[in-house]
């Protein structure tokens, strides 16, 4: 009997309604929409540790902005839908400038989009393409050279909706 006391007291402490961290540092990105996890009323805030505990790789590239190839670090997208058990087929992404696209699920695994925090070793902030980037291997794959990727490399992400 005692034992099942100590039992259930043990769930009921360590029960605990979001299966994710809330995060301790200044919220830097929203996902809501189609997930399993959820740290918040409806979705999975995240800050910068967060973030960066997430699968991070690098992807050296050129784009329509930038001429000479550089290097972009971040989490990978498809490590950030991981964590937050996304359940769809696209993601809809809003800029703090409210620019939005639509990008297929199936591209950001094929082309191991990042969602870029650094580039060329510099956080980037803000002001410039901060504090996320969508970035593609333009340099690595000759068919994502064209407007329909370029226009999907958002700059200062704000959030993902999965759908
Ligand atoms: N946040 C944000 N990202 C954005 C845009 C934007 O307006 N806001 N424009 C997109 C479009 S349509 C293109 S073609 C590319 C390139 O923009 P640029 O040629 O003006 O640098 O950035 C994309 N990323
Ligand atoms: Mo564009």
């Amino acid at each position: 009997m005692i034992h099942r006391l100590i039992t259930l007291f043990a769930l009921v402490v360590s029960f605990n309604a979001y299966s994710i961290p809330t995060p301790q540092g200044e919220p830097i990105l929203w996902v809501n929409g189609n997930l399993s996890q959820l740290n918040t009323g409806g979705g999975v805030v995240f800050d910068e540790q967060m973030l960066q505990s997430l699968d991070i790789q690098s992807i050296t590239t050129s784009n329509h902005v930038v001429s000479q190839a550089v290097e972009y670090r971040g989490p990978t997208f498809k490590s950030l839908l991981d964590y937050v058990g996304a359940k769809g087929t696209h993601v809809r992404i809003t800029a703090w400038d409210d620019y939005v696209v639509r990008i297929a699920v199936s591209d950001i695994e094929k082309y191991g989009v990042l969602l870029a925090t650094h580039e060329a070793g510099n956080k980037m902030t803000l002001d410039d393409k901060g504090p996320l980037f969508v970035v593609f291997p333009f340099s690595d794959y000759p068919e994502l050279r064209n407007d329909l990727y370029y226009s999907l490399s958002v700059w200062q992400v704000k959030e993902v909706f999965v759908e």
